[in-house]
């Protein structure tokens, strides 16, 4: 019973995006329509399009910024500063940018390029010109500061006030087809070895984007073990298909991940609400032709379960999973 107690806690509770590679937090991706990067967290807000540039096998139109970072406003010709962890859009093919969370008090200009002062914390958004055309206070429980007043514009205009149109994210971009299928390990396929009770295969999950069962692998040093077959030897990059609730802290999911033998990748859950399975890049790992053995370990008892629904590897550069 303890068991399913935790189990339920677990899933109802389950939730974010929250990937941490511990070995590569963020990277420079180059802006779709651009030719400069932009700094962006490794999580699944990054928004790749698929097309390559230069030596970059993506672009991106959006992320989660991973520093602090000023962009041109072309219009006004000002510059924005844009808050780290804060997500960022460009407009697709011009690399312009739509909107970003603003990391101190700027004064930008309105589409009647009037003065006006977006707050640091503020959701902006620009036209493609780089005009403001909402500047909203950050939603309930998205940290920084208390409510506040929108925006004051020189031409009378007061934007914001409690979100609405503010942009919705663009769609994930689809995944890059072409070239090898990827290979796709059910998470419900695991040999268990090393659990105690807080370890089973989940027959299916109450979450949205589950695909049939999953591990739940809840005991530290349980271990679950897969067999998979690849085509060819080289650096595969893995996705996983996970779930979180966000109410455990930082880190209480975390794995090691070894292939054949030697440890490859740490991966660490950032605790923040996932709404559902979402599928997070993890890192790289290196496979040989034919049968590899890939073993996810619990790092430690923790209050919360790994939770796997399959995982992915694809040697395809861009390859997103879908
Ligand atoms: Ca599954």
């Amino acid at each position: 019973m303890r068991r399913n107690t935790l189990v339920f806690l677990g899933l109802s509770a389950m939730c974010t995006l929250g990937v941490t590679n511990t070995l590569a937090q963020t990277g420079e991706f180059p802006i779709d329509g651009g030719n400069s990067t932009v700094l962006c967290r490794l999580d699944s807000n990054l928004q790749r399009t698929g097309k390559p540039f230069g030596s970059w096998p993506t672009t991106v139109t959006g992320c989660t910024l991973g520093a602090d970072a000023p962009f041109l406003l072309p219009g006004p010709g000002v510059s924005v500063e844009c808050r780290a962890g804060g997500l960022i859009q460009f407009y697709p093919g011009i690399a312009r940018l739509r909107s970003c969370v603003v990391a101190r008090d700027g004064n930008l200009r309105d589409q009647a390029n009037a003065p006006v002062v977006c707050r640091a914390g503020f959701n902006a958004a620009f036209t493609d010109r780089g005009f403001v055309v909402a500047c909203n206070p950050p939603a309930p429980g998205g940290g920084g500061g208390g409510g506040g007043g929108g925006v004051t514009t020189g031409g009378g205009i007061t934007v914001g006030g409690g979100g609405g149109n503010f942009p919705p994210p663009f769609p994930p971009p689809p995944s890059v087809r072409g070239g090898r299928a990827p290979i796709i390990v059910p998470g419900e396929t695991a040999q268990l070895a090393g659990g105690g009770q807080y370890t089973s295969i989940g027959k299916s999950s109450n979450r949205p984007g589950g695909r049939a069962g999953y591990l739940y692998l809840g005991d530290g040093r349980a271990s679950a073990t897969y067999t998979v077959t690849a085509p060819a030897a080289g650096r595969y990059a893995l996705w996983i298909r996970f779930d979180d609730d966000g109410v455990h802290p930082p880190g209480a999911r975390s794995v090691e991940i070894a292939v054949n033998g030697a440890l490859a990748l740490r991966w660490s859950n950032e605790s923040r609400d996932t709404k559902g399975w979402v599928n997070l890049p993890v890192g790289n790992v290196d496979l040989r032709a034919g049968v590899n053995t890939v073993v996810f370990t619990k790092a430690a008892t923790t209050s919360a379960a790994f939770v796997l629904d399959e995982f992915v590897l694809s040697d395809q550069a861009g390859f997103v999973p879908q």
